[in-house]
């Protein structure tokens, strides 16, 4: 059997899992919200993380219903932790090129905001830089929209793509993920000290909230706290968990 028709089994058979990584405040060191991310139990094949699946959800024409799945899951469980152990909890959401593009993500958005009552700024949708560049009209009236549901939209490995500065000015963006390629080395390489000073300042000065990403070290958390970043995550408080262990997590921590 093909990795395609098993994927289309693991929609049918809830073999997705969702696991949720800690979005921490930088100088608080306080857990704020977390970042879904999926996973796949394969019958045969065990745990397979999204870099093996989502391309391939991309090209079967699976990733709407995959997406929906996840934006479904992730909300009803946010809303769940709100009202009981972890209130103002902030969930965000990966989206990929062809979620973003679907004519149905807008409805379907709106529907499970309608469901779940998440108040406004709860809901965060990451995409990333080339999803913007492809048809630029489009993509400021599908983020008007999703701004008008109170959805907040994060521009996830920040840095990595071609497109110029002038979109964060044009799009109704809120955050931006500083890719944890220029984390990785921030406390010992000058250039990557320079680009990370430079997209705090950019950030801030357009009244974004800054997230750093694969935060691995204290001094990395050190550096970003120093230089005023908002928000951080990585391996240096948290993998990406299952949902009874982030909760236990998060609830022994605070
Ligand atoms: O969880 P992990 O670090 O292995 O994620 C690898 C990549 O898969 C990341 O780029 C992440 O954005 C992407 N990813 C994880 N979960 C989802 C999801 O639910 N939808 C989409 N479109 N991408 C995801
Ligand atoms: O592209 P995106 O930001 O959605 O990717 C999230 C991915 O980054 C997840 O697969 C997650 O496991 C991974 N990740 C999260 N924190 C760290 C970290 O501190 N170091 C490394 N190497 N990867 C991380
Ligand atoms: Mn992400
Ligand atoms: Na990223």
């Amino acid at each position: 059997k093909t990795i395609e028709e098993d994927l289309r089994n693991a929609l049918e058979q809830d073999q997705l899992e969702l696991y949720y990584q800690p979005k921490i405040d930088c100088r608080t060191e306080r857990v704020v919200g977390a970042e879904a991310l999926v996973r796949w139990h394969h019958p045969d094949r065990g745990l397979i993380l999204p870099g093996e699946f989502i391309s391939v959800a991309e090209e079967c024409g699976l990733i709407n219903r995959l997406g929906a799945w996840v934006l479904d899951r992730a909300c009803r469980q946010t809303q769940i932790w709100r009202e009981t152990t972890l209130p103002g909890l902030r969930i965000a959401v990966n989206l990929s090129p062809a979620q973003f593009q679907d004519a149905e993500l807008v409805t379907s958005v709106t529907q499970i905001m309608d469901q779940t009552l998440l108040p406004d700024g709860t809901l965060e949708l990451e995409i990333t830089e080339s999803i913007l560049m492809n048809n630029p009209e489009k993509a400021v009236s599908t983020l008007n929209e999703l701004k008008g549901l109170g959805v907040r939209i994060a521009i996830d490995d920040f840095g990595t793509g071609y497109s110029s500065l002038n979109y964060l000015k044009r799009f109704p963006v809120s955050s931006i993920k500083i890719d944890r390629s220029f984390v990785n080395d921030i406390h010992v390489d000058m250039d990557d000290k320079a680009i990370v000073d430079a997209v705090i300042g950019l950030g801030h000065s357009l009244n974004l909230e800054v997230v750093a990403e694969g935060v691995e070290e204290i001094e990395q958390h050190e550096y970003l706290r120093d230089k005023g970043c908002d928000f951080i995550q990585g391996f240096l408080f948290a993998k990406p968990l299952p949902a009874d262990v982030f909760e236990k997590w998060v609830t022994e921590r605070h």
